[in-house]
């Protein structure tokens, strides 16, 4: 399957986490117990590529699986990560205002606990989930994805998670089943972006996938990044992850996952539908009016280091193409 293959996202440093990582893992797992007396738990406190992280506090049905965390099981190559200080303070989350360092400072208001999840529409068991009950079936993995933004600039981020495909399954989605909806939480009270009333959004924010696209195996619920629980600005507690669609695709902190006949009215597509399309795959070829496509800013950059690279079809996640055969891509962006 997707891991094994030779494919543009499989693993370099292979499906299986290299020795030095796994003991030096061993040691600092040896030690947690300690730092769970203290109520946070640095959890890739071993490696220095996280270096900079700063120690969650997981709940504790993240807690009791990170020791089972099948790390790097997919990686783009040798792309260095973006650090844990940027994708933290470099957020889009209108919920919490419209310009980027606003996540960061005002998430923290949002109550992730307890947090329920209601799974309905075409599917044979709809209902609401608690949180812990969802993830307890899964195993997480950690995917090492680029993520870019149709504003031009991309980051590249260690999600831990587990695949949307496992999810939808559970809940035995019917015949009628074509379309994925996913609904964000919307609590005013927390938001202030969404108080401030200068939003030109509908709320809830809304986004969708066709069936198949969901069922990609790289299309992913994250529940956590760098080892650790998601920070609020980066969509605690859940959210998806679409890493061969523009950002926007990936919608945050999730409450409501349905599954449609019909296509989903989603947020930028009503927006402003000639510049968002449904579709958002990366494509280097179709300009957004304001933006040309052709490259992107990786963060972290400055004036003096533009860090300016070439954008790829799909992100460069070639092995999605075939979902798209036949179709126009520059009608259907
Ligand atoms: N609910 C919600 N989800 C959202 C957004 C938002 O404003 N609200 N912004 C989107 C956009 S435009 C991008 S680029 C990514 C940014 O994710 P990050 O802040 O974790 O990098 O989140 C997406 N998901
Ligand atoms: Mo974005």
């Amino acid at each position: 399957m997707l891991i094994k293959s030779p494919s543009a996202s499989a693993a370099r440093e292979c499906d299986v986490t290299p020795e030095s990582v796994y003991l030096s893992r061993r040691r600092f797992m040896a030690g947690a117990a300690g730092a769970l007396a203290l109520g946070s738990l640095p959890v890739r406190a071993d490696n220095e590529r996280y270096a900079g992280v700063e120690p969650g506090s997981p709940p504790g049905w993240l807690a009791d699986k990170l020791s089972q965390v099948q790390w790097q099981s997919v990686t783009p190559g040798q792309e260095a990560l973006t650090p844990y200080k940027d994708v933290t303070s470099y957020n889009n989350f209108y919920e919490f205002g419209t310009s980027k360092g606003d996540p960061a400072r005002y998430a923290g208001k949002l109550e992730v606990e307890p947090w329920t999840v209601l799974v309905d529409g075409e599917v044979a068991k709809p209902g609401p989930v608690a949180l812990e009950r969802l993830v307890q079936p899964h195993r997480l993995e950690e995917r090492i994805y680029r993520l870019r933004c149709v504003e031009a600039w991309s980051m590249v981020i260690p999600w831990l998670g587990f695949p949307l495909a496992e999810l939808l399954k559970r809940a035995e989605p019917t015949g009628n089943a074509r379309y994925v909806r996913f609904e964000s939480r919307l609590a005013p009270e927390q938001m202030a972006g969404v108080r401030s009333g200068f939003s030109l959004i509908d709320w809830p924010y809304v986004e969708g996938l066709r069936l198949d696209e969901a069922m990609h195996p790289l299309a992913f619920m994250a529940v956590g990044l760098y080892g650790r629980e998601l920070p609020n600005q980066n969509g605690a507690p859940l959210r998806l992850v679409v890493p061969w669609k523009y950002g926007f695709k990936s919608i945050k902190s999730i409450v409501r996952i349905s599954l449609v006949a019909g296509r989903p009215r989603t947020t930028w597509e009503s927006l402003a539908s000639d510049e968002y399309g449904f579709f958002a795959n990366v494509n280097p070829q179709v300009d957004h009016p304001r933006w040309s496509q052709a490259t992107e800013r990786r963060l972290p950059n400055s004036l003096f280091s533009p860090n300016v690279i070439d954008t790829r079809l799909f992100n460069g996640y070639d092995e999605v193409a075939s979902l798209y055969s036949g179709l126009d891509l520059r009608k259907y962006y």
